[in-house]
């Protein structure tokens, strides 16, 4: 009945932005992610506690942050089929949560996967996905490593909106990805809430999701192929196309501040001296850089010189895991 799992985050290079069904968290459209390590969320999941506990991070979760935590539960209750009695979690991750990088999705992943196996239930991929998603949308793409596409799916029950692994960590373990830490604040608007100011209000917006759906199967022809300058390209183009659907939005949304603008801007220098480094962005200021083994030391130094505060050096992720160590 107690179980404990790592997951990474993962951060996308085609991004999922807006909901068509929000109570079931099903996306407008799919996305295409890497699964990023070392950086990692530990939750360990014990059903038949005396109460519902919920720690996220040293801290007792409240409100709708627990909420949250508790309905995926409930719906593992119901696959399991059986009374489970009440859950203790607790979920620690080993990375600036407010960095921009979505710790949500780790944590769901981790929790998705904890709570299953808690519940006795077998492993199953798809299954996971499907309930990671139902608490944070990102979080289907954090079950499984390397490279991993959310099929947006067809069905009002949510049943074919999952991700699935298209190719794993392995396949181009050279590639590298530099969260470039210019402000650690939290976010003023929140992605939820941005992306439903962005489907109901930006006049773009039908155009973010037919373009984005298209460049899905782009973005997994140019990773199968590793073509680095290609994929760079459609991963700026992506991040700007979001940014500017939510630009469009009333009222405006602008994540990027004068730092992140900067540092953008310098990396076109940058990649005529030779530099191979192009830049991703999610509904933050903090730009993510892509780059290779070869550059990552280069990319580190030319985001702190632009004036990142923290930097975070990042490798293609595995799986979510199981471990035999509980955090209680
Ligand atoms: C993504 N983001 O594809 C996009 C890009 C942010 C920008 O998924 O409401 O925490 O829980 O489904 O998954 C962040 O949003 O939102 C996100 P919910 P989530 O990674």
């Amino acid at each position: 009945m107690k179980a404990t799992v790592r997951a990474h985050p993962n951060i996308a290079l085609v991004k999922y932005w807006g909901k068509r069904d929000e109570a079931l968290i099903l996306p407008h459209q799919s996305s295409l992610s890497l699964t990023l390590a070392p950086i990692h969320v530990t939750t360990t999941v014990e059903f038949g506690a005396p109460s519902d506990t919920v720690e996220l991070h040293g801290h007792a979760a409240r409100g709708s942050e627990r909420d949250r935590v508790l309905r995926l539960l409930d719906a593992v209750r119901v696959q399991a089929g059986r009374d489970l009695g009440p859950a203790k979690v607790v979920s620690r991750g080993d990375f600036p949560m407010a960095a921009g990088l979505a710790s949500s999705a780790a944590g769901f992943a981790a929790l998705a996967v904890a709570g299953r196996a808690a519940a006795g239930l077998p492993q199953d991929t798809r299954a996971s996905s499907i309930l990671a998603r139902r608490g944070s949308g990102s979080a289907c793409r954090s079950v499984q490593g390397g490279f991993c596409e959310w099929m947006r799916g067809e069905r009002e029950d949510g049943e074919d909106s999952y991700a699935v692994q298209r190719f794993d960590a392995g396949h181009w373990a050279d590639l590298r990805m530099v969260v470039a830490i210019l402000d650690r604040g939290e976010k003023e608007v929140k992605s939820r809430d941005g992306m439903k100011n962005t489907v109901e209000t930006s006049p773009y917006y039908p155009a973010w999701v037919k373009d984005a759906e298209a460049e899905v199967p782009r973005a997994r022809e140019l990773i199968a192929k590793k073509d680095l300058e290609a994929l760079g390209e459609l991963c700026e183009r992506n991040a700007w196309r979001m940014h500017s659907t939510s630009l469009a939005a009333d009222p405006p949304l602008c994540y990027l501040n004068s730092a992140t603008l900067g540092l953008i801007q310098h990396l076109r220098e940058q990649r005529k001296k030779g530099v191979p480094v192009w830049f991703t962005l999610d509904a933050g200021p903090n730009p993510v850089l892509l780059t290779d083994a070869a550059h990552e030391v280069a990319a580190e130094a030319l985001a702190r010189a632009c004036g990142a505060v923290d930097v975070v050096r990042c490798v293609p992720g595995g799986d979510a895991t199981l471990l035999t160590e509980h955090l209680f």
